[in-house]
């Protein structure tokens, strides 16, 4: 069989049997497509049916997150775990909690995880988990009697050395913190079965900034080879969450520009350039809009709708929400007005298409496995001082993330140029992430 077909049937079985999860199809179907030259060249892989057997999870947990909410009402929501491949490492990658979760949502994010965790160098599997549990508007014991009953049975499917997760939408360290608490009171055990912690019971220094100035790290990597200075960038950062709060804060410490922020409603745009202090305290701090920026800044406007700002004139834009946010259009939108690098800091915040009008019009683009993998490997770091028993400053971890965001760059480089697709850093990425995966499940045979 061909490389061509067997490719052509493993994305046929794969959508036969995981209907109506067209994030999940989505990201299977790149990965696939920038791997045809490799099997044409590396035929071993066809034959030991790694494809088929990579875009299976190895396990996937489903279940009931039965809570009491403040009115003494009972409230249920559904929790997952997709425990994706091993090959490499235990099980690792962040838990959603937003509406929008189902099993489609986690398939996408633990297959993508697999290859991201391969490209940090360290020894992580791929799995993801979340929940459909809204935490808007609850309260905080609210948000504590859910993660308790999340992690009740979360609990019997992970652990140090089986499966570690850690934060993604709608979970920081908060959520952190009351899933560590009763995975310790059920199991009876203090370990580092969750990164992202709180940094006197275990946490790493710069985990919390990790994504945000990994995503700003790979992007200077790229502005250093095209002999750009920050000074004269401006920057859109969408969402105000955590990675876009610490990709806008690097970009500030570099001297660059970052003109408007959003979230889930609308978009702020300041010429002024965004004061990071009061999107910190409305965010992280009072959990409010990002539309009361403008009763801060008066010079500030707002605009509903947050697929707009990419209408905003911009060097750089940095994606930093959540999947398919940045379209066609608005990838036209942003070649017409200049854009020179899209970095994904989010995963898949980008459509095919528009990942394509990216690559067609030279404008270089940095896809999630590469860009945001700065989180994960400083949760890796995480997990290397908790076996060690030991924490290491803000210098030594930050100096680790940069090092790593560096390699990064380096390794999608040259598996774009030793395909024959130079600066194409989608199959860059994809291709460096899936060799190392592929090569350890040939050595370990057929499991
Ligand atoms: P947060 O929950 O901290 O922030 C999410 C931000 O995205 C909020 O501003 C939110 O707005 C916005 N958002 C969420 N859903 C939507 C939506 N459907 N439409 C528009 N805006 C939306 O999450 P993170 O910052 O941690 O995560 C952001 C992205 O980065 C996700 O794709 C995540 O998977 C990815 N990522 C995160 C890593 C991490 O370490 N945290 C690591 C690697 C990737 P609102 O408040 O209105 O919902
Ligand atoms: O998408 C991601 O890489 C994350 N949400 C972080 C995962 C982790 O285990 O730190």
């Amino acid at each position: 069989m061909s490389a061509k077909s067997h490719i052509e049937a493993v994305y046929d079985q794969l959508v036969r049997r995981n209907p109506g999860e067209p994030e999940f199809h989505q990201a299977a179907r790149e990965v696939l497509d920038s791997l045809l030259p490799v099997l044409e060249r590396n035929p071993e892989i066809i034959d030991s049916a790694i494809l088929p057997r990579i875009v299976e999870p190895e396990r996937v947990v489903m279940f009931r997150v039965p809570w009491i909410d403040d009115r003494a009402k009972v409230q249920v929501n559904r929790g997952f775990r997709v425990q994706f491949n091993s090959a490499i490492g235990p099980y690792k990658g962040g838990i959603r909690f937003h509406p929008s979760v189902y099993l489609g949502i986690i398939k996408f994010l633990g297959f993508e995880q697999i290859f991201k965790n391969s490209l940090t160098g360290l020894m992580m599997g791929g799995g993801k988990g979340g929940s459909d549990f809204d935490p808007k508007g609850k309260s905080d014991m609210e948000v504590m009697r859910f993660c308790q009953s999340f992690m009740t049975e979360l609990c019997k499917h992970i652990g140090a050395d089986t499966d570690v997760p850690a934060g993604d939408i709608g979970v920081g360290g908060r959520e952190i913190g009351y899933m560590f608490g009763q995975y310790k009171r059920i199991r009876n055990c203090f370990e580092g079965v969750l990164t992202g912690k709180g940094l006197e019971w275990g946490g790493s220094l710069v985990r919390t900034e990790a994504t945000g100035y990994g995503l700003v790290y790979i992007v200077d990597e790229v502005m250093r080879d095209m002999n750009k200075n920050w000074e004269d960038m401006t920057c859109t950062v969408s969402g105000s969450g955590n990675v876009a709060i610490y990709a806008t804060q690097k970009i500030q410490q570099l001297g660059g520009k970052v003109v408007a922020m959003s979230d889930s409603n609308g978009y702020i745009y300041d010429a002024d350039g965004i004061n990071l202090q009061t999107v910190k305290r409305l965010k992280e701090v009072e959990r409010r809009r990002i539309k009361d920026y403008c009763d801060f800044h008066k010079k500030a406007t707002y605009t509903e709708g947050c697929n707009g700002i990419w209408n905003v004139k911009c060097d750089i834009a940095l994606p930093c929400a959540t999947q398919n946010e940045l379209d066609e259009q608005a990838a036209k939108t942003l070649i017409k007005n200049g854009c020179i690098i899209t970095g994904e800091g989010a995963n898949m915040p980008t459509t095919p298409e528009a990942a394509q009008a990216f690559l067609t019009n030279k404008v270089v683009f940095l896809p999630g496995k590469a860009a945001n993998a700065g989180g994960v490997a400083v949760s890796g770091l995480e997990m290397a001082q908790n076996s060690q028993r030991q924490s290491w400053t803000f210098e030594k971890a930050d100096a680790e993330l940069r090092n790593i965001m560096r390699n990064i760059y380096k390794s999608i480089n040259s598996a774009a140029e030793a395909y024959g697709m130079p600066g194409n850093y989608i199959a860059g990425a994809n291709i460096a992430g899936f060799m190392k995966v592929a090569k350890s499940m040939m050595a370990q045979g057929v499991v």
